[in-house]
């Protein structure tokens, strides 16, 4: 049908979006069009994209440096350079990021960090700030 061969770019040009305007949503299309007796179709899955979560660590007087560098390798997976450097900037600027996670997980980690703290004596504190 040559009507529709010639229509079909700019038919399917119009419903392809770069970005969705909703918050949170993203659009993505099957690759190629199909065609289904002449009619352009193309199949459309959304996903939400699940909001994030910085994971807070707060500066106090008395946990260890290296407590606080231990934490970080081993609750945030930092390496040992990265981790130094996060105390480092929690110990001079107040607070720093751990880590970015979705809801769930940056509370999870906030737990952890003050179960090992607790556990360990020390006055440590984290939280959850949206990203
Ligand atoms: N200020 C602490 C000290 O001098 C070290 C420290 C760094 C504590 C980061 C907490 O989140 C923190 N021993």
């Amino acid at each position: 049908m040559d009507f529709a061969l010639v229509t079909l770019p700019a038919v399917i040009g119009l419903v392809t979006r770069r970005q969705d305007p909703r918050p949170n949503v993203s659009t993505t299309q099957t690759p190629a069009p199909q065609t289904e007796g002449g009619v352009a179709t193309q199949e459309r899955t959304q996903l939400a994209r699940p909001k994030r979560f910085k994971v807070l660590l707060l500066n106090d007087d008395y946990t260890p440096m290296e407590f606080v560098v231990d934490i970080l390798q081993n609750l945030f997976q930092k390496s040992p350079a990265e981790a130094t450097q996060i105390m480092l900037h929690v110990h001079r600027r107040g607070v720093g990021v751990a880590g970015i996670y979705v809801l769930e997980i940056a509370e999870t980690k906030v737990a952890q960090v003050h179960q090992r703290a607790e556990t360990s004596g020390y006055p440590l504190r984290a939280g959850v700030k949206p990203e």
